[in-house]
């Protein structure tokens, strides 16, 4: 997820994980290493320097009888870096409408992380609604509206006003109807004295229960001067950290949760609507040090496939007639939690094995695999085998991609089909109980 400083991590972890005796000059040469890819990704030195004594102390005082000297290291590390990031907190949707404010600076991601919050609500049975009050940025009406016809969300706008005020008026009736309204609010280069006035005035007007600054990871140090103003201006309470898939040196998120000092509702982890989780301290912790957090994924498959989908599926996969249908299906659930590589990088055992180069690979032909399917007949979707050579080359051509493309994806499924067949069904339901995970490794 964070680039250097996640596999810099990973990599300690690896390290006292494979030593078989430690002393003390192992340990300071240890938390040497720690504390350089710390400093080094961007964490703040003295946050940096606190946090290595800390672990230290931890480490030679609490030598408790549950764990070795290994594990005692691990969680120290672990437990101080969930320290740092913080509590973590969910949302109260506590009366209607329920209006959320966006906050934060150009670029932070306050439009899309507006339409991503709208879908997760929605997907959660409230009826939400997105109001666009960014009468600065030339097309950003227009973005919003775009993305609310993609998630099928009613977008309140209305181009020809000038004041975010007079937009919260001219709908403000409208709110009644809904349960959620999430406003989405202009940025600025930086907090000048134009934006504080209208987002206090945006404030008195819309009377949000909640108002989120929206930061992006990439911010590291700055974020505690942005966080303190817009507290101030706007009684920000909670924060929402976009950009967590993206390169930025991953300890400016670690300066950028603890300096905020507010906690973290959601994080943003990829360009797409479905990018966005809840935020889960420990997971959070436990992926970027490599020890993998099923809970997670348990959630965002949840989120992917309703439990009935989830059972139909299943019970599909161990009938006999598991076809191309089915295997299409399940390419779209994957799909639906966010990339490939947002799904292995949560699966305890597999994240931090598979390299990132494989998965890009992988990613690139599950991108494939929908034209392909959808040039086959649905007498090819439903009994595969027919599939000869000349049907191969039709099908490659329908589908604008080799050959060879075509047999890669009737590779994947037949591995996946022996795959069904070799699984005991009884154990079926020990695997439901955990999601059924050897789904993905035919893809894999
Ligand atoms: N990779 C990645 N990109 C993101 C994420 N969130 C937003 N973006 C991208 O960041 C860019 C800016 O996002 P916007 O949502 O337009 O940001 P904004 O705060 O509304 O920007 P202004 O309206 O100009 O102030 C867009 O290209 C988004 O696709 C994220 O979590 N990950
Ligand atoms: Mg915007």
């Amino acid at each position: 997820m964070l680039g250097s400083f996640e596999s810099a991590l990973k990599g300690i972890i690896k390290k006292i994980e494979g030593t078989s005796h430690f002393d003390d000059d192992l340990l300071d040469s240890i938390l040497k290493d720690l504390s350089k890819t710390l400093i080094a990704s961007d964490v703040e030195p003295v946050l940096a320097f606190s946090f290595i004594e800390h672990v230290k102390k931890r480490v030679r005082e609490e030598k408790g009888l549950k764990f070795t000297v290994k594990e005692q290291f691990i969680y120290v590390i672990y437990d101080e870096l969930t320290k740092i990031v913080g509590k973590e907190k969910s949302l109260k949707i506590s009366e209607k409408p329920f209006k959320i404010l966006l906050v934060g600076l150009f670029g932070s991601g306050k439009t899309t992380t507006s339409a991503k919050m709208a879908k997760y609500y929605k997907k959660r049975g409230y009826k939400v609604a997105l109001l666009g009050l960014d009468t600065f940025r030339a097309a950003a009406r227009e973005q919003l509206r775009q993305l609310g016809d993609k998630i099928q969300v009613p977008v309140f706008i209305d181009e020809s006003l000038k004041n975010p005020g007079d937009v919260i008026k001219k709908f403000e009736k409208d709110f009644e109807k809904f349960d959620i309204v999430i406003a989405d609010s202009a940025g600025r280069d930086a907090l000048d004295k134009n934006l504080a006035k209208e987002i206090k005035d945006v404030k008195k007007n819309f009377s949000p229960q909640e108002s989120i600054l929206v930061l992006p990871a990439d911010i590291g140090q700055s974020a505690k001067a942005q966080a303190k103003t817009f507290k101030e201006l706007v009684n920000v309470k909670n924060v929402i950290i976009t950009r967590m898939d993206g390169t930025a040196k991953g300890g400016g998120v670690l300066t950028a949760c603890f300096e905020a000092d507010s906690p973290i509702v959601f994080i943003g982890t990829g360009e797409k609507v479905d990018d966005f989780e809840e935020f889960d301290n420990k997971g959070f912790i436990s992926r970027l040090l490599g020890l993998g957090d099923l809970n997670a994924l348990l959630k965002k498959a949840k989120d992917a496939f309703t439990e009935e989908d989830a059972k139909k599926a299943s019970e599909k996969f161990f009938s006999k007639d598991f076809n191309l249908i089915d295997f299409y299906d399940q390419l779209r659930g994957i799909k639906k939690m966010g990339s490939l590589s947002s799904v292995v990088n949560l699966i305890p055992g597999v994240s931090g094995k598979v390299s990132s180069e494989l998965l890009k690979n992988q990613e690139g032909k599950l991108e494939k695999f929908e034209p392909i399917l959808s040039s086959m007949t649905y007498e090819e979707l439903t009994n595969p085998k027919i599939i000869s050579g000349t049907r191969v080359q039709r099908i490659a051509f329908g589908a604008g991609v080799a050959e060879a493309d075509v047999r890669d994806l009737l590779d994947s499924f037949r591995q996946l089909s022996r795959l069904s067949g070799k699984i005991n069904p009884r154990k079926l339901k020990m695997l439901e109980k955990n999601f059924d995970l050897s789904k993905f490794k035919g893809l894999m």
